[in-house]
C-alpha cells in the first residue's frame, strides 16, 4: 500500500507499509515541531498486545456477573467467532434494556480514542445505543470539569478554554507580560484533540519574548515551560494559585491600580469581592503576607508582580491543571477577577485564557465553520452523570448528589459498554474503581489493545487502528486536511467500531436507522461533502472529494487570522453582551449565590483544600505533594507499550521526579526503584532526582499500564508506576462535581524486599472455547 499520510492526536505523519507490514513512521514535512511520539506506532500496531480475535472472560461464560466475588481482572479470556461474540452482545443488550430499561446501560465511554472523524469511536456507540432506546450517558471532561461549570457562570460561555483564545499573533506583538498559571509545558503543546498537522506553541511563545515580553512560569515545577523561551520561575506550593491570585487583587485595590472604569462598565458584584479580599466581610485581608504564608510566594514578591502587572499590557494563561484539583472552580473565577481588575481583558495581548499551553490548539485562530461529525441522534434516557463521578454512580445506584444547583440521582447500571478510553487509565482511585466495577453484571470493550480496561471486561470485541482504515482527518484550527487512506489489512481479526455496531444493529432490527443505508467509505465522502457546504458557505474553498481522496490532503486557506478574546463585548457591550444573568463578567454570580453550597459560594474564595501540605494532620504521614501531570511520550495510556515511552522509563516503571532534598532524607538514589504511596494505595515508580521541583513535591506522569499485583506478590501494590492508584475520587465541589487528582499527598520510600517484575505488558492468557467445561457450553460456543 506503499506510503499515506496520517493523522493522530499528536502529529501528522508518512506512513510506509511493505508486503503488509508497517514499516516506517516519518513527521510530515509541513510540521515545524513534529512529535516523536509517532514513532511509538512501530512495533506497536502489529504487535503482541494488539486483541487478535473476540474474547470473553471464562468466569462471565461460567455465570459469574457481578458481586464482590467476581474476578474480573485475573481471569483467562475464551477466545470466540465474531458471530458468537455478536450474538451474545446483542442478546445481553436486549436482556439488559428490556429488564432493567435503558437508563441501565452505562455508555458515558469517556476517551480520546483515535483521531479521525468518521471512526470516532464514541460518537459510534452513541449513535449506535440512540438507536436501541439510549443510554446512561456522561457531561463534562476529565481535562477542565470544574471549567465547564464555572466559566459559564462567569463569562458566559467557555470561550478562551477550548477555543475561541486571544490569538498568538496579538500576544507575540502586544502582550509585555505573560504570566502563566501551571505554566507553559512544551511537552502538552504536542497534543491536539481531532489531530495535529503544525505544532507551533513554542514558537509563538519564544516570538512574544523576543518582542520583549516578560514570561512567567508559576508552578511548583520549574520545566513547565514552552521549549527555547527565556523563563522565568516563580515557585508556588501546589493548590495555593487561589490565594496568590487574590493578594494580586489585594494590591491593585489597595493601591489603587484596579481600572475602576473597566470595573463599573463590564463586571457585577465586584462590591461583594472587594468587601472578602480586603477582609471587611470574614476579617481576613488577602493581602501578600497572607498569601505568602500559604504558598511560600514572599509578599514582596506578589506585591510587585501586582504592580508590574498593572503597568504592562499583561496577559494571565491559566493552565487546565489548576481546576483538576479541590475547589478546581476557585483558581478559575479568582484569575478572572484579578483579569477583570487589571481592566485589559478585551485587548490585543492582554486578559485572560485558559489552556495555552494545555493543547497545541489555543491561540491558533478557528477555521470559522464546523467541521461535520457523525449525527449522534437523541438520547431517550434522561439519566447522566458529571463523568468523574462514575466510581460512585456504580457502587450506589439510588443514591443522589448536588451538581450545579440541580439533585441528581444515580441509576443503577446493569451493564457498561466502553468505546474508545481507558478508565483503569483515568479515573481516580483505581483500587475504588475495581471494586466498583464488579458491580455491572456485563462489561463490554471494544479495543485495540489488551489495556487495563480490556482485561477487567467481560467481553472485548477487537477494533482496527487508524492504519487499517480509511477517514478523514478534520482538525479544530488546522487548515490541512488529510485523507486518512488504509496503509496496512486490519489485524488478524479486527474490525472497525462502526462495523461492529453496523452488526449489532442488525441483530437488534435498528441497522437502516444506524447505517442510513451507507458503508463507511459512504459515510466518509458524506461528511466530506457536508465540510464542503460549511467550508462554502464561510468563504473557504475545497476541492471536490475525488480529488483531495487522490492528492491525500488539502491546505485550505484561512478565513480568519486573527482574534481577541472578548473584543466585541469591550468594544460595545450593550451591543455584544456576555451570555451571563447580567450580561456582564459576573465577579459575583448570584446564581451560584443561590445554590448555598458551602464549598462553592458567590464570588471567588479561598477554600483550603482536603488534601495538600497545608494540612498538617496529612502531612505529617504523607508529607509530599503528588502532581500526576500529563506524560511527555505518549498521549495518556496510549501506547505505553511502544519504544517511546518505553525509553523514558525508569527501572522499567514510570519515572517519579523528586527534589534532591527529599531524596537524600530518604535514601533515594537516581534509578532506584521506590514506593510510592497514601491511605488509598501504592505503586512502584523509578526515582528521578532533580531540582526542577520545589521540595515536598513530587510528580508522577499518568500513563503507566495499570499493574496491580498478582498472587503471590505484596497484596494491594501497583507495580508500574499508576498515579491513580494514590489520587482521590472526590468531586471539586457540590457545584462541578468534577476530579481532584491534583490534590493528592503521599509519602515516598525505598522499597524493601525483591522487586515483583512489570507484567502489564504480558497479555493475558487466552484459551480455546473447547478447553471450556459445563456450563459454558450452554452458550454454544463456534
Ligand atoms: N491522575 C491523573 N489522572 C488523569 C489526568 C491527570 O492529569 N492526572 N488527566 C485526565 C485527562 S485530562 C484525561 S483526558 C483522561 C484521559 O483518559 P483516556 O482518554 O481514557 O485515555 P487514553 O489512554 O487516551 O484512552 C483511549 C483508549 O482508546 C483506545 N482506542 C484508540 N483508538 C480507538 C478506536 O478507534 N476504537 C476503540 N474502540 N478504542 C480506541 C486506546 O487504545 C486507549 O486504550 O485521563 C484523566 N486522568
Ligand atoms: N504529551 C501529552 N500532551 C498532552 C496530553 C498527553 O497525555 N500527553 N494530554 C492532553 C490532555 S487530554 C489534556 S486535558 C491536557 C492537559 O493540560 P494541563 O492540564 O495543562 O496539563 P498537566 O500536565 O496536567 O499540568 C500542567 C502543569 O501544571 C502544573 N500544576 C499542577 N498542579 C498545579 C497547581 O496547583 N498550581 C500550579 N501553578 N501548577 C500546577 C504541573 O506542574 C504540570 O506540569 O494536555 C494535553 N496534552
Ligand atoms: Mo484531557
Amino acid at each position: 500500500m506503499g506510503t499515506v499520510l496520517t493523522t493522530m492526536h499528536w502529529g501528522t505523519y508518512e506512513v510506509r507499509a511493505e508486503n503488509g507490514r508497517l514499516v516506517g513512521v516519518e513527521p510530515w514535512r509541513g510540521d515545524p515541531d513534529p512529535s516523536p511520539i509517532g514513532r511509538s506506532l512501530l512495533g506497536t500496531v502489529q504487535g503482541e498486545l494488539r486483541v487478535a480475535r473476540p474474547a470473553i472472560r471464562r468466569g462471565w461464560l461460567e455465570g459469574d456477573r457481578s458481586g464482590p466475588a467476581s474476578r474480573r481482572g485475573d481471569e483467562p479470556f475464551v477466545e470466540v467467532s465474531w458471530e458468537t461474540a455478536l450474538d451474545i452482545v446483542a442478546a445481553e443488550l436486549d436482556r439488559v434494556r428490556s429488564t432493567y430499561g435503558n437508563s441501565a446501560i452505562y455508555a458515558g465511554s469517556y476517551g480520546w480514542a483515535s483521531a479521525g472523524r468518521f471512526h470516532h469511536a464514541q460518537g459510534q456507540v452513541h449513535r449506535f445505543l440512540n438507536t436501541i432506546g439510549g443510554y446512561t450517558g456522561s457531561v463534562l471532561s476529565y481535562s477542565y470539569g470544574a471549567a465547564e461549570i464555572i466559566l459559564p457562570h462567569v463569562l458566559g460561555s467557555t470561550d478562551a478554554l477550548t477555543g475561541n483564545h486571544t490569538t498568538w499573533d496579538g500576544i507575540e506583538r502586544h502582550a509585555k507580560l505573560i504570566v502563566a498559571f501551571g505554566g507553559l509545558p512544551w511537552r502538552n503543546t504536542q497534543v491536539q484533540g481531532g489531530g495535529s498537522a503544525r505544532h507551533e506553541a513554542s514558537a509563538a511563545l519564544r516570538s512574544a519574548v523576543a518582542n520583549g515580553a516578560r514570561l512567567i512560569n508559576v508552578s511548583p515545577v520549574r520545566d513547565d515551560a514552552p521549549r527555547g523561551a527565556d523563563t522565568e520561575w516563580l515557585p508556588l506550593r501546589p493548590n495555593s494559585d487561589t490565594a496568590v491570585m487574590l493578594a494580586l487583587c489585594h494590591v491593585l485595590i489597595s493601591k489603587r491600580l484596579h481600572d475602576e472604569a473597566f470595573l463599573a462598565r463590564y463586571c457585577t458584584g465586584f462590591e461583594a469581592v472587594r468587601a472578602y479580599i480586603l477582609g471587611e466581610s470574614d476579617g481576613q485581608p488577602k493581602d501578600p503576607a497572607w498569601a505568602a504564608k500559604l504558598s511560600g510566594v514572599d509578599a514582596a514578591t506578589i506585591d510587585a508582580l501586582a504592580r508590574d502587572m498593572a503597568a504592562r499590557r499583561t496577559i494571565l494563561m491559566v493552565s487546565w491543571s489548576l481546576q483538576r484539583a479541590d475547589h478546581g472552580e476557585q483558581p478559575y473565577w479568582a484569575a478572572i477577577t484579578l483579569a477583570t481588575l487589571l481592566g485589559q481583558i478585551g485587548l490585543p495581548g492582554g486578559g485572560i485564557g485558559f489552556g495555552y499551553s494545555s493543547t497545541n490548539g489555543a491561540g491558533r485562530p478557528e477555521m470559522g465553520f464546523r467541521w461535520p461529525s457523525v449525527p449522534q441522534g437523541r438520547n431517550a434516557v434522561a439519566h447522566f452523570i458529571p463523568v468523574a463521578r462514575m466510581a460512585d454512580m456504580l457502587l450506589n445506584p439510588g443514591g443522589s448528589f448536588d451538581f450545579n444547583g440541580t439533585k441528581l440521582t444515580y441509576p443503577h447500571i446493569r451493564l457498561v459498554y466502553w468505546a474508545g478510553g481507558n478508565p483503569f487509565h483515568h479515573h481516580q482511585d483505581l483500587n475504588r474503581l475495581v471494586e466498583a466495577w464488579q458491580r455491572p453484571e456485563t462489561i463490554i470493550v471494544n479495543e485495540q489493545f489488551w489495556t487495563a480496561t480490556a482485561r477487567h471486561a467481560d467481553i472485548v470485541l477487537p477494533v482496527t487502528t487508524p492504519l487499517e482504515r480509511n477517514d478523514l482527518a478534520f482538525s479544530n484550527r488546522e487548515n490541512l486536511i488529510v485523507a486518512m487512506k488504509q496503509a496496512i489489512e486490519p489485524f488478524h481479526e479486527a474490525r472497525d467500531d462502526f462495523a461492529i455496531f453496523a452488526e449489532l444493529a442488525a441483530r437488534l432490527g435498528t441497522s437502516d436507522a444506524f447505517t442510513e443505508g451507507r458503508g463507511a467509505d459512504e459515510w466518509i465522502r458524506h461528511l466530506y461533502d457536508q465540510a464542503v457546504e460549511n467550508a462554502e458557505a464561510a468563504g473557504v474553498a475545497m476541492p471536490p472529494f475525488d480529488r483531495f481522496w487522490q492528492d491525500g490532503h488539502a491546505e485550505l486557506a484561512r478565513s480568519v487570522t486573527s482574534q481577541t478574546f472578548l473584543a466585541a463585548f469591550r468594544d460595545d457591550p450593550e451591543r455584544h453582551p456576555l451570555a451571563t444573568p447580567s450580561g456582564r463578567i459576573e465577579l459575583f454570580s448570584a446564581t451560584i449565590e443561590s445554590f448555598g453550597y458551602d464549598d462553592c459560594p458567590g464570588h471567588a474564595v479561598w477554600r483550603e483544600p482536603r488534601e495538600w501540605l497545608g494540612n498538617d494532620r496529612l502531612a505529617e504521614r504523607f508529607p509530599l505533594h503528588l502532581l500526576s501531570p500529563q506524560p511527555a511520550d505518549k498521549l495518556h495510556s496510549q501506547y505505553d507499550h511502544g519504544s517511546v515511552s518505553r525509553a523514558s522509563k525508569v527501572a522499567g516503571r514510570a519515572p517519579l521526579l523528586i527534589n534532591r532534598q527529599d531524596a537524600a532524607v530518604r535514601g533515594i538514589a537516581d534509578g532506584m526503584v521506590v514506593f510510592v504511596f497514601n491511605e488509598r494505595g501504592s505503586c512502584l515508580a523509578g526515582a528521578v532526582l532533580t531540582d526542577s521541583l520545589i521540595p515536598g513535591v513530587v510528580q508522577l506522569p499518568t500513563g503507566a499500564w495499570f499493574d496491580p499485583a498478582r498472587p503471590g506478590e505484596p497484596e494491594g501494590l501497583e507495580k508500574h508506576g499508576n498515579p491513580n492508584v494514590l489520587t482521590p475520587d472526590r468531586g471539586t465541589s457540590r457545584l462541578a462535581q468534577s476530579p481532584t487528582c491534583n490534590s493528592t499527598l503521599v509519602e515516598v520510600s525505598r522499597f524493601a524486599g525483591p522487586v515483583p517484575p512489570v507484567t502489564a505488558f504480558d497479555p493475558p492468557a487466552t484459551i480455546s472455547s473447547s478447553d471450556m467445561s459445563g456450563e459454558a457450553r450452554h452458550q454454544d460456543l463456534s
